[in-house]
């Protein structure tokens, strides 16, 4: 799998399936969950969301993706931080390998996915990167390319910084 990392706003990616940082009511919200929901089309989404019955923290389900490019929205529930000693780390690696099998449930063969539970959720940014890294490096999956879309530079960078070369590195 090719994993790439860029500043961007998800609902405008080209993808088969791009990943929702969703809520367990899955009733739409804040963050990058409003921006999909606005972009697809709150009516029919917030339907279409209705008829999935909620998702469970560390899970995630898949809707159309109505209005955007992308043919699904897999709406995954990351946890809320606390300190880190309440299983924060593998509830947010369940999400990313929940949304890898709900992908190829679909067929789906490129995604994109937000920095799921860093914004309202408190993740440190760090820290969920490498949860992020680590978990797609390991789930098997068809999957073929997976895009990280951050939307601000401290975040690039940790992505950056993880993935490694072939990055342009600074001049000596
Ligand atoms: N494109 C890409 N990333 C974005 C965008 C965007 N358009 N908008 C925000 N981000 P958050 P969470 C980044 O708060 O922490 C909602 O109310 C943002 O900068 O969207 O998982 C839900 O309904 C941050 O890095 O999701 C839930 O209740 C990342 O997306 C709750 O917030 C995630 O921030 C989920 O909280």
């Amino acid at each position: 799998m090719l994993i790439q990392a860029a500043l961007g706003d998800i609902p405008t990616e080209d993808v088969d399936a791009i990943v929702n940082a969703a809520n367990q009511s899955l009733a739409g919200g804040g963050g990058v969950d409003g921006a999909i929901h606005r972009a697809a089309g709150v009516a029919e989404l917030h339907r279409a969301c209705q008829a999935l019955g909620g998702c469970a923290t560390g899970d995630a389900k898949a809707t159309f993706g109505f209005a955007l490019s992308a043919r699904w929205i897999i709406h995954a529930v990351g946890p809320r931080w606390r300190d880190g000693h309440h299983k924060e780390p593998e509830l947010l690696a369940s999400c990313y390998r929940r949304a890898l099998e709900v992908a190829d449930e679909l067929g789906a063969r490129r995604m994109a996915f937000p920095a799921i539970s860093t914004g309202v959720h408190g993740y440190p940014p760090h820290e969920a990167a490498e949860v992020a890294m680590a978990t797609l490096r390991s789930v098997p999956t068809r999957v073929e390319v997976v895009r990280l879309i951050a939307y601000d530079q401290a975040t690039l960078d940790h992505y950056l910084d993880l993935l490694g070369p072939p990055w342009p590195q600074p001049a000596e």
